[in-house]
């Protein structure tokens, strides 16, 4: 059955029938890739806060712009060295909600320390309960 048969079905049916359809179309796929693009350089992260939702398979595509810098995300043990010039793909899962810094981990001139962003994981709807 394709999409328009099951919506002319849905409309033939109750109003709570013929609504779910349309709701769930909107939504992305559960576990769906979700390509975040930054950029690295002298001394930020652009984006340096970045949303996605809990369960969610994260692919961050990073580029060093002017220098050679690093991503260190303590929280999902990942710590990426970024080549100047390179795009870098990180992925992980992200499994447990809540805000984590991320922060550059190749020493690159006098803002290094200052070189940090967020992870902000929404927790992803509450189970049902039985
Ligand atoms: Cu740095």
């Amino acid at each position: 059955m394709n999409r328009r048969q099951l919506l002319i079905l849905a409309a033939g049916f109750s109003f709570l029938a013929s609504q779910r359809p349309f709701t769930q179309e909107n939504a992305p796929a559960a576990g769906e890739a979700n390509e975040i693009k930054v950029t690295a350089k002298k001394y930020e992260f652009q984006p340096d806060v970045i949303s996605v939702k809990q369960g969610d398979h994260v692919k961050l595509v990073i580029t060093a712009r002017d220098h050679d810098h690093g991503f260190k995300l303590k929280a999902y043990n990942i710590n990426q060295h970024l080549k100047k010039g390179v795009s870098t793909t990180i992925k992980f899962t992200a499994d447990q909600a809540g805000t984590f810094p991320f922060e550059c981990s190749v020493f690159c001139g006098l803002g290094h320390p200052h070189m940090k962003g967020k992870l902000v994981i929404e927790p992803a709807a509450a189970p049902t309960s039985p």
